[in-house]
């Protein structure tokens, strides 16, 4: 059975998305943006008062590498948290009642299937070309900016395969496309990974810096001194490039230069102890913390509507 405070199987993250939108219509509802590579459904749920117009928006995946299993558990908390808390939190009735909130529970799904399944470390899509037995690419380089320039690999054998051209995979077009398709409304990306406790912001395909990169550095470190305050834990922020690595092709980079302002890329706990293994024990201290930080970018980038 589904549970908050376990690594779910895609086929229980699905029953649980179709539970869920049903249990509150007045605050959620649910759209498929397309199919995955295997045919699986992508489904983003909206949360957020009902209105007349169109909202102002924040944009959240989870679950673009299939191994980060704490990331798909993190979208699962924050719908809870948003349903549970609308009414009693300020903050949260707040932002709800004047923005919506997409969430993609997971991006990968195939791969995170494939984890469950076959393979705890497989990280990229499951899609197959002609011409190598090797499968999928990874959807983080797989994006439309400064594709395959940097910290990319073109072999299609390679954890960091750009694929074929960008937007080849499909999960990845399709999530484009949402996008795209809301781009007037989509104020903030957020996209959910793991591991090593680090607050990432455009660039990651040049060393160059953002236009807006000490805004993108403030709110960074305002979002790290509120998670840090639930139970010390340590994050660090600044540009991909120099924090983490350069690499190109990546869906922080892309929804910036697409005019999306606030772009965050958070890698969720550990450091390295238990790293993509995480136990189930973390997942609720560390969705609790990521809350604070969420909460603390959304209340900025309400602020500056
Ligand atoms: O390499 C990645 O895609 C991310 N790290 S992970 O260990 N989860 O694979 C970092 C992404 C940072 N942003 C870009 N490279 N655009
Ligand atoms: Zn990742
Ligand atoms: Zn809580």
């Amino acid at each position: 059975a589904h549970s908050y405070t376990k690594y779910n199987t895609w086929a229980q993250i699905q029953s649980w998305i179709a539970s869920i939108s049903t249990s509150n219509t007045e605050l959620i509802s649910r759209e498929v943006i397309g199919n995955t590579y295997e045919g699986r459904p992508m489904t983003v749920l909206k949360l957020g008062r009902k209105s007349s117009f169109a909202k102002p928006a924040i944009f959240m995946d989870c679950g673009i590498h299939a191994r980060e299993w704490i990331s798909p558990a993190f979208c699962q908390w924050f719908v809870k948290e948003a349903l549970a808390t609308y009414g009693s939190n300020a903050q949260m009735t707040s932002l709800l009642n004047q923005m919506d909130v997409y969430v993609l529970p997971v991006f990968n799904i195939d791969g995170y299937e494939y984890t469950h399944t076959s393979n705890r470390m497989w990280r990229k899509t499951r899609s197959k070309s002609s011409g190598t037995s090797c499968v999928g690419a990874d959807p983080n380089r797989n994006f439309d900016a400064g594709w395959c320039t940097l910290g990319a690999s073109s072999n299609p054998c390679s954890d960091t395969f750009c694929g074929y051209s960008p937007e080849s995979e499909i999960e990845v077009k399709n999530v484009a496309n949402f996008i795209r398709r809301n781009k007037g409304i989509i104020k903030a990306y957020l996209t959910i990974h793991s591991y090593s406790q680090l607050l990432l912001f455009p660039y990651s395909y040049t060393y160059n810096l953002a236009a807006h990169h000490s805004e993108l550095l403030k709110v960074a470190e305002g979002a790290s001194a509120a998670l840090r305050s639930l139970y010390g834990t340590r994050y660090t922020s600044g540009p991909g490039a120099t924090t983490i690595y350069p690499a190109a092709g990546g869906s922080d980079d892309w929804a910036y230069d697409l005019g999306v302002k606030y772009s965050y890329t958070f890698e969720l706990r550990d450091t390295g102890r238990y790293g993509f293994l995480l136990p189930e024990s973390q997942i609720k201290p560390t969705c609790e913390e990521t809350m604070l930080a969420v909460k603390y970018i959304a209340a900025h980038v309400q602020k500056n509507l």
